[in-house]
């Protein structure tokens, strides 16, 4: 069995967890913040049968989009913050950062 742990972005969440349930994937969609951006995303477990991973993986990426977002960069510490024109940077985010783990155990209680 493997644990699949997908990063995704709010705005494809729900067309995911609608395409993986109709394929009988079962999901866990934790709230999640990005390190960098700070900005909310959507981390989804997704627990499966080894042989289904692939096919896990395919709905993944049909599902999630690459978005370019722009970031304010923060002032410089200790700077003169009146002469500082922070120039806007463009990022890419997503589609999907995933994880790909092996579960030693699987219980339902
Ligand atoms: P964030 O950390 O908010 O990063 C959003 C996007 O900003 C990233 O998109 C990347 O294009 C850019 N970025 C991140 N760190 C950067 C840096 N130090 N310098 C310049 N640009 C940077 P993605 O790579 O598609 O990542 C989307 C989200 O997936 C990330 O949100 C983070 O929550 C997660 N993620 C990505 N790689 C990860 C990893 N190795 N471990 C854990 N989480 C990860």
């Amino acid at each position: 069995m493997k644990l699949i742990m997908a990063i995704i972005q709010d705005k494809d969440a729900n067309r995911l967890t609608n395409a993986l349930s109709k394929e009988n994937f079962k999901t866990t969609k934790l709230a999640s913040t990005g390190g960098f951006l700070k900005e909310g995303n959507t981390t989804l477990m997704i627990g499966c049968d080894d042989e289904y991973v692939d096919e896990a993986l395919t709905i993944l990426k049909e599902n999630c989009s690459k978005r370019e977002q722009m970031v304010a960069p923060i002032s410089p510490m200790g700077g003169n913050a009146d002469s500082y024109i922070p120039n806007p940077v463009q990022v890419q985010v997503g589609g999907a950062t995933i994880f790909v783990l092996p579960v030693e155990s699987f219980y339902q209680f």
